[in-house]
Formats: C-alpha cells, structure tokens, sequence
C-alpha cells in the first residue's frame, strides 16, 4: 500500500500546489469536453476478506470538500468533487466533477424509471448563484441529462433524494424555519426558534409538490434528546430529520436522529403509525440506538418488517456507545416487540458521530434500487449483502447479510467524505462523449534506420464507458496536397490503416508504436470485438524539442503501412535469438569505453615513458614522442563519448512512457507537463 501513501503524499503536494499556482482560471476550467484534462479522481485503499462474496456492481459515491460548497474563485481548482462510479477494484469508470463543475452532489445512485435504469443526483446550486437551490438531474445510461428539476422548496435539504418511477416523483427533507410556543414544557407564553422541516413528495416533471409532512405537527419538542428548554437559545434542529423511505403501500418511514426515533407514518392522514427507539418507543426492543441514519425497510409482510439504519451511537458532542455499527432488526407487529437480527460494527471499532447509510445489495441478479418494504419487493435475505458507508474518509464497508465482513475500503486521501455510498450494477454501452484520445511523438529521427528512435503513445479512455474490452488504434498519413487546402499541408484523403489493438486496462490505456504517426483514431470494442463507439481523428502532439532549434531536426510522419509492414513479422522475430537490444547497445559501448580507457592508461604509461626513454623508443619503434603524447590525449575520449551517450538516451524520451506508476488518471496529462 506504499503506492497509495505516495497518492496521498501526491494529493497532498496537489492541494499545495493548487495554492501556490493561482491561475485566473475559474468556470472555464470545468470543460465538459471528452478529455477532461482537469480531473484529479480520488484513489482507493480496499482491503477485501472475500472477494468472491461480495455483490456484483459498481460504487457510487460523490466526495465532497466541503459541505456546503465552495464559492468560486480564481484559485486554480481540479475537478474531484462531484458524482463518481468506480469498479470493485477502485478503478475509475464515471467522473462527474468536471462535468458538474466541482459542485456538491448528495444521493447519487441507479434509479428505475419506467424499467430503465437512471442515474440519478441531487445538485447543489452553484455557490455563483445565490438564492436558488439547484437541482433533481436525471441521467440516461449515454450520460445524458434526461431531466433536471428545480428543488422546489426553499430550505431544500440534503439528507434525502428518493425517486419513485410510477408515478416520477421525488422525495426529499426539507427545513422550514417556525415560531413555536413551548407549551409541552408548561411555558406557553414563550417561543423558540425552530428549522426542522418536514418532507415533501413532488412531481419530478413539473416539480409541484405532491404530499407534504411537517415534523412539528407531529413530534413534539420533548421527543427530542437534544433540545433543551432551559437553554437561552435551545437547538432549533431539535428532531433532525435524516432519512425518509416512500414505501409500496404509500406511507414513509423516517428516521430523526435528535429524537433517537425511526416512525413510520401513514401516507394518506400524516399520522404516526409507530415508533421505534426514542422516549415514546410502541417497541419492546432487545437493542437500543442513537443518533441513528439511513432507516431503510427490507422485508415487510402482514406481521413482520425488518428494517437496516446505521447507528452512530455518537453526535458532535457527545458518544454514546464503544463503535458505530449498521443494524437488522425485525419487528414483530402482533406482540410489538422489536429483536436486533444482526449487528454489523464498524470494522475498524471506530465512531462515525455524524451521516453515513447501509444498503442491502443482492449478491445475484440485480440489484433492487425499487422501494423494499411493505407490499414492495420482498428481497431475498439468502442472497442479499449490507453495504455500509461509515462516512468518513468514504469508508465503507460490505457483509453479509448474516454479518460476516466482506470487504472494507476508503479513499486513499483523507481530504473528502461522501455523504452516502451505494452499490449497483450498471451498464454504459455507448456514452454519448466519444472516447478521448491524446497521443504524443517522442525521440528523434535516426539515420541508419526510418523510425528507430521514433515513438508514439496514445492514451485512450471513454469517461462511464463499462463494456469496452479492448482499444484497436488507427493511424492515417497525411499527404501534401496539392490544392489550396485550408488545412494546411496535411490533407486526410490516405486510408486510415490499422495499427493494433490492446485489452483496455483501467481507466486510461496507453499504447505505444515505433515511429511517428501523426493522426489516431481509436475504435471501443466490446467482449464479442463488436464497435461500441470510435474516437475522433487526434494530431499527435510533437516534442516541444523538434522545433526549438535544438540542432534536432523535425522529423516528417510516418507511412503507417511502412511502421505495419515493419510490426508484421514480429512473431518470427521473437523466435528468433535475442536481436540486438538497448542493453546489449549498452554494454556494447561500456566495452568500447573500457578498451579506450586502457588506451588512455597505456597512452599515459608510454608517453611518460617516452619523455624519459626518446632515444630509445625512437630507435626501437621509429615513433617520434610526439606521437605518444598524442595517443596520451586520447584518454580524454571516454569521458566525451559517455556524455554524448547519456544524452542521447535522453534525448529518446522512452522513459517517459514506461511504467505504470503514475496517477489513476491522466497518463496523458504528465506528458503535456500538468503533472502534479
Ligand atoms: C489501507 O487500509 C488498511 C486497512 O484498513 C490500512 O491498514 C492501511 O494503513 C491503509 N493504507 C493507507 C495508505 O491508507
Ligand atoms: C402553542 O402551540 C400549540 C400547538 O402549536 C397551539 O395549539 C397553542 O394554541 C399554542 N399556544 C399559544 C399560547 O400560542
Ligand atoms: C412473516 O415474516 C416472519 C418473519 O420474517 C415469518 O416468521 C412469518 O411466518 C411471515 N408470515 C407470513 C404470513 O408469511
Ligand atoms: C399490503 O396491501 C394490502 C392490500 O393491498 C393491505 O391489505 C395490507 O395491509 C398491506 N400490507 C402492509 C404490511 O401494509
Ligand atoms: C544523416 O546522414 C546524412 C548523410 O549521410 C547527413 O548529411 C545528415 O546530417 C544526417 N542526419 C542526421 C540527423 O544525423
Ligand atoms: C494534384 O496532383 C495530382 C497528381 O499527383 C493531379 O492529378 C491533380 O490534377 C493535382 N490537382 C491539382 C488541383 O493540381
Ligand atoms: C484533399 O484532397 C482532395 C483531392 O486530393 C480534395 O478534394 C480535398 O478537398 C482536399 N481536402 C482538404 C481538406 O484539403
Ligand atoms: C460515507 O459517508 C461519510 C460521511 O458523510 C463520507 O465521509 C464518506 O465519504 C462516505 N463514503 C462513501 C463511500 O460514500
């Protein structure tokens, strides 16, 4: 895991950097373009106890900075807040942050609309823009925004975005700031202040408001543990309303972290059905919770429900209990006693005093994003895995449904959280950005043979893209045209000629071909070798060394059929004895420099001879002494030579695309120098 210390230590030295290097670069950066040169995407530390057992499916999960944004400024900023899908592996398959502009996004995962699956997001308004409250956004399987709905009410929460298909509604918390009196404690003469909301329904086309639910119509200002009367200015959040799950049958059941109380609440009067934990529990309970999140039902039928939620057992001030964990309880409606199925602590015995969530995911077949609970899905405990967001650092966790630990993983910087985590399967055949290609030209045109010392790398990726299995590449010749082209000299009526192919391999896949190739293209091919989607035609970029008057000449393209014609009979080439490689190169010049310095031992021994001895060896060897202090000079050579070699080596530039080592991200954008 050093690797991901020396992320971390990068991510670190990035947010310095970012300080020190302020650009007057703001909104422009957020380019929604296919390349995304901005994006900076968080990295994963993932230890998994068995990786066979847990679910099928993707991350989704939105790392954010700070809770409630940032203003923009002219700061230069990367893009990495904002919705993002990752494999179970950590790698990268959906930034959002560019396309979203590093803004807040809260309750980011797969939907069901009308059968199809959406992705869908809460998006906070641009910090730019005070005064609105941003928006319900709607994504189809291509990226594209099929819906964006104004948050309706004017203290839009973020705890909660629950999208119900048929009809399309959305469920959210909402505060709403009132007076109320405090006749509950025998003091109806005064008021407090108080923003606790409610929850609305709406229509997610029009964005009316469908249902609505007022908590202090119904909860009373002493459920609450952290209101306190007696204060001069008692918390105004006194029920703190943290979830709320629309069920089949159309009630809700909501979760208020300051009463320590899940209710469930009927859909059509508003009133409250029961409540479990809390002063006023209708349960006989063997477990006891605090400052709870995320209450979800799973399974439901005339007698029974069990439920998930996540018990902090901690706030801001005070902790309630060793470790958080994650609960499965039923509740038995006939005897109303409440029993804890399964206790899921938090692996590393740690506390998370604030947000979070559990979801139950099926470890085969699809995951069930539809509303559980009573008269909906009945889920399959057999089969079902509780994956759970600790919250901080995103650290989550999956189990088994019984408790077994899975799998634990959290991001490599400790800079975002994530406010809730999700898991579910999802496919993206075609996103409608196509594919992103940059390719660079490295070396220099050497004389004995065309392309010796020549490269090209192309890097290649395809942002939400989960069925690309290999990249096959493209190369066309430009021809000097001979008519008054407004494209300059390059003129693109050659037929394109195919270079080869690689397995795709993470996020970015780079490959590499001798020679200089001057436009790329690249086809996605999925797992039967069908086109998925093909890339534009990208001109390669050049060394910035060939046109600075180096003394380096700028070496023309390629023939493309030539740089095949030279990669066709590679197969009988490695058959073949080991031809002449770069370290026989190598140790071929060490041996050149050995006997040069023994001609400089040999020049110094005998010309010093020769000073003392010239009557002699002139008379032995017929060679005047001056000959000698020639051969004597002659040991400078070495030294010459080492130095024009190493600096030809450089000068090829191979190094710069060996190795994988570099950033999760954007091979490319070392090379264009924006590493950091
Ligand atoms: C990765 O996670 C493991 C287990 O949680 C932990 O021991 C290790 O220190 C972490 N490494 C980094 C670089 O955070
Ligand atoms: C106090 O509030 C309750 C409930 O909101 C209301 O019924 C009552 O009239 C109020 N009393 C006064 C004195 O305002
Ligand atoms: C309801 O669920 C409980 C527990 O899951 C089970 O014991 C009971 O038999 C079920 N009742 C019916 C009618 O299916
Ligand atoms: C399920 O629906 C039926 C009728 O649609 C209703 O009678 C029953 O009470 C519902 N069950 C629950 C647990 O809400
Ligand atoms: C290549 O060789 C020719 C003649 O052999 C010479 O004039 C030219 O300078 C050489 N070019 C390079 C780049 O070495
Ligand atoms: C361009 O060159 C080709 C032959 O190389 C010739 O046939 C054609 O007429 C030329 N076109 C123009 C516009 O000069
Ligand atoms: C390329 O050349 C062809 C003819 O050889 C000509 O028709 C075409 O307009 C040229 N395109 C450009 C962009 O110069
Ligand atoms: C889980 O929630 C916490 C608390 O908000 C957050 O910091 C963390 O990033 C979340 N993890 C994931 C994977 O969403």
């Amino acid at each position: 895991m050093a690797f991901a210390t020396i992320l971390s230590l990068l991510s670190l030295a990035a947010a310095v950097l970012a300080q020190v290097t302020s650009t007057s670069l703001s909104m422009a950066l957020f380019d929604d373009s296919d390349q995304m040169p901005h994006l900076r995407a968080m990295k994963w530390n993932i230890t998994y106890y068995d990786r066979d057992a847990v679910a099928p499916g993707y991350w989704f999960v939105a790392p954010y900075w700070y809770l409630f944004g940032e203003k923009h400024s002219n700061r230069w900023t990367p893009c990495q807040v904002g919705p993002y899908i990752y494999d179970q592996d950590g790698e990268l398959i959906w930034a959002g942050s560019c396309k979203y502009e590093n803004r807040n996004v809260w309750n980011f995962k797969v939907v069901d609309i009308d059968n199809t699956p959406h992705l869908a997001l809460r998006l906070v308004a641009s910090p730019d823009e005070p005064g609105t409250d941003g928006s319900m956004v709607l994504l189809n399987d291509r990226y594209q925004e099929v819906s964006r709905t104004p948050i309706p009410a004017a203290d839009y929460d973020t705890h909660e975005l629950q999208i119900t298909s048929n009809p399309r509604r959305g469920i959210s918390i909402v505060l709403y700031p009132k007076q109320l009196n405090l006749s509950a404690f025998g003091q109806p003469e005064k008021t407090t202040h108080i923003d606790t909301g409610g929850f609305i329904e709406f229509d997610l086309d029009t964005g009316h408001r469908t249902f609505q639910w007022f908590a202090d119509e119904h909860i009373a200002l002493d459920e609450s543990f952290v209101f306190d009367h007696t204060d001069e200015t008692p918390n105004p959040d006194y029920a703190h309303l943290n979830s709320v799950q629309k069920t089949g049958n159309g009630n809700y059941l909501l979760s208020a972290r300051h009463c320590n109380t899940i209710y469930y609440i009927d859909g059509s009067t508003g009133h409250i059905i029961w409540r479990l934990g809390g002063k006023r529990s209708s349960f006989t309970a063997n477990f006891h919770f605090e400052r709870q999140h995320d209450a979800r039902f799973l399974t439901a039928n005339e007698t029974h429900m069990s439920l998930t939620f996540l018990n902090n057992a901690a706030d801001e001030r005070a902790v309630f209990e060793p470790f958080s964990s994650a609960m499965h309880v039923e509740l038995d409606l006939t005897s109303m006693t409440a029993t804890l199925l399964t206790l899921y602590p938090r692996p590393d015995g740690k506390i998370t005093n604030r947000r979070g969530n559990v979801q139950t995911i099926r470890t085969s077949g699809l995951s069930s994003s539809s509303v559980p609970g009573p008269n909906g899905t009945d889920t399959d405990t057999e089969t079902t895995n509780a994956l759970v967001n600790w919250s901080n650092d995103a650290y989550i966790s999956e189990h088994t449904l019984a408790g077994t630990l899975l799998m634990e993983a959290r991001f490599a910087s400790h800079r975002f959280d994530t406010y809730r985590a999700f898991k579910f399967p999802w496919v993206s055949r075609r996103p409608s950005q196509p594919p992103a290609l940059v390719a660079f030209a490295h070396g220099m045109r050497a004389n004995t043979s065309a392309f010796s010392s020549l490269s090209t790398t192309v890097y290649v990726s395809w942002n939400g893209a989960t069925e690309v299995r290999r990249w096959r590449f493209y190369a066309r010749a430009p021809r000097p045209s001979n008519s008054t082209a407004t494209y300059g000299y390059m003129n693109f009526t050659n037929p394109r000629v195919e270079i080869g192919s690689v397995p795709k391999s993470g996020f970015e896949t780079a490959f590499t071909v001798p020679g200089y190739l001057s436009h790329i293209s690249v086809e996605a091919l999925d797992v039967n070798n069908r086109i998925l989607g093909f890339s534009e035609e990208e001109v390669v970029t050049t060394p910035p060394y060939w046109a600075a008057g180096t003394g380096a000449e700028s070496p023309g393209p390629d023939d493309p059929e030539e740089i095949l014609a030279a990669l066709q009979p590679r197969p009988e080439l490695e058959l073949e004895p080991e031809p002449e490689s770069v370290l026989d190169g190598r140790l071929s010049v060490s041996v050149l420099l050995l006997l040069l310095a023994l001609v400089f031992m040999a020049g110094l021994v005998l010309g010093r001879g020769a000073a003392y001895l010239p009557p002699l060896l002139a008379r032995v060897g017929r060679v005047p002494v001056g000959a000698w202090r020639r051969v004597r000079s002659l040991g400078y050579l070495p030294w010459v030579l080492t130095w024009t070699w190493m600096g030809r080596s450089n000068e090829a530039g191979y190094s710069k695309v060996e190795g994988g080592e570099v950033h999760i991200v954007h091979l490319a954008e070392r090379e264009r120098g924006r590493d950091w």
